[in-house]
């Protein structure tokens, strides 16, 4: 079998997504995710400009090998774009491997560990009521957790939660340029356990509560916070710390039991070495689509798993259908499996992308369809094309460039 025409779909369905497609010598294609929120094009390049004459010719079930090639063939490895570029590779080869196979995915990846996958959703307010509307209109869509982001009182543009109605307007006027949010720590520190305090006495102390501090603390910080919340009983703190410094973690751990999630933004093992080893944390954020594919992130859940560390895998509207499915097969083989983030896609996007995965009552399941079991419909793809769009940046109230 050889690989015969390689293609990159980049298409804005409501967002943008990249895609890649391989095609074979026996009609086989499969597909991979490589989207990279705010930094797409690049990704698209990386695959057309340099991955693509690498895989012509290729035999597509030799995955392992083809992987090393494009991790070590580069020489310059890591970071966000080479490994989201890996990923669509790892990914659309065990698509065609399981459609040659006849197999879903998971079974390729030692079938079933469990009967569905378990997902958390997100809510938001800028206030309590608006937060509490929120939390039930996620409860209303099953979802078994839910994570609570919160306005801060002062502040008029905050992470995942709706501006101000007395915000200065955008000086970035929507997406073309970056948006510009406010912050601050002080601020956010001193208001956020209330507000744990209230949603606990509305909503009772069983439901589990997330929520993302989106790498804004100092470890100290985060230790101060993560104390805070052990009232509340949180499922989990999220990026309490911008975590490249690892051993900073340390310092978390050594003042709270508020159990500990990271790894959204990483893309290799090395990123987790200390967190896993040390037991600094309690779940594994990467995605399929950010960290190198299906292959390296199997490895790194067998890593985690000497330590009692979880999946939790990054599931936002920006991680594209293409890369739900991949996740989905791996959220349902692996033993060591903890949650799902899922945040749905536009109807059109689902048009854009048909696929076998079904969300009920909050539970995903990949369906048995061959492969990732998702098929990419090119003329709708083609009628959205690529919009400008950034990330937001965040800055202090002093105007200094903050983590957002
Ligand atoms: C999450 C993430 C997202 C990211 C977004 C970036 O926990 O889902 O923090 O909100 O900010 O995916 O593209
Ligand atoms: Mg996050």
């Amino acid at each position: 079998m050889k690989i015969t025409d390689v293609s990159v779909v980049v298409t804005s369905p409501g967002r943008n997504f990249v895609t890649l497609k391989i095609g074979t010598d026996e009609g086989v294609t499969g597909l991979g995710d490589a989207t990279l929120n705010g930094r797409e094009l690049a990704v698209a390049s990386y695959l057309r400009d340099h991955v693509v004459p690498l895989l012509l010719g290729t035999d597509p079930h030799r995955i392992e090998d083809t992987w090393q090639l494009l991790y070590r063939g580069a020489y310059w490895r890591r970071g966000p774009v080479t490994m989201a570029a890996i990923s669509a590779v790892d990914v659309a080869l065990w698509d065609i491997k399981g459609k040659v196979a006849g197999l879903p995915l998971y079974q390729l990846l030692g079938g079933a560990s469990r009967d569905r996958v378990a997902t958390y959703g997100h809510a938001s307010g800028r206030d309590l009521p608006q937060l509490f509307d929120s939390i039930r209109e996620r409860l209303a869509h099953g979802y078994p957790a839910i994570r609570v982001q919160s306005g801060v009182p002062g502040l008029h543009r905050v992470y995942a939660t709706p501006t101000a109605p007395d915000a200065a307007p955008d000086p970035a006027n929507g997406f073309a340029l970056p948006a510009v949010e406010d912050w601050d720590t002080g601020a956010y520190l001193r208001h956020l356990p209330r507000v744990f305090e209230a949603v606990r006495a509305e909503f009772g102390p069983d439901l589990p509560l997330l929520h993302d501090s989106h790498h804004r603390l100092t470890p100290l910080q985060a230790a101060r916070l993560g104390k805070a919340l052990e009232p509340y009983d949180l499922f989990w703190l999220e990026d309490c710390t911008p975590a490249e410094n690892q051993e900073g973690l340390r310092l978390v751990r050594r003042h709270t039991t508020t159990p500990l999630a990271i790894g959204e933004v990483f893309n290799t093992v090395f990123d987790f070495q200390t967190l896993i080893s040390e037991q600094l944390i309690d779940y594994v954020r990467a995605s399929v689509t950010h960290f190198g594919g299906i292959s390296p992130l199997r490895k790194l859940l067998d890593f985690a798993a000497m330590h009692q560390i979880k999946s939790a895998m990054h599931g936002p509207e920006d991680v594209s259908p293409v890369g739900t499915a991949a996740a989905i097969h791996l959220d349902l083989a692996v033993h060591n499996f903890g949650i799902q983030e899922y945040s749905g896609h536009s109807p059109l996007a689902h048009r854009v992308f048909p696929h076998s995965y079904t969300f009920t009552d909050g539970f995903l399941h990949p369906g048995d369809a061959p492969g990732i079991g998702v098929d990419i419909d090119e003329e709708i793809a083609a009628a959205h094309p690529y919009q400008q769009s950034y990330l937001p940046v965040n800055r202090l109230l002093d105007g200094t460039v903050h983590d957002w």
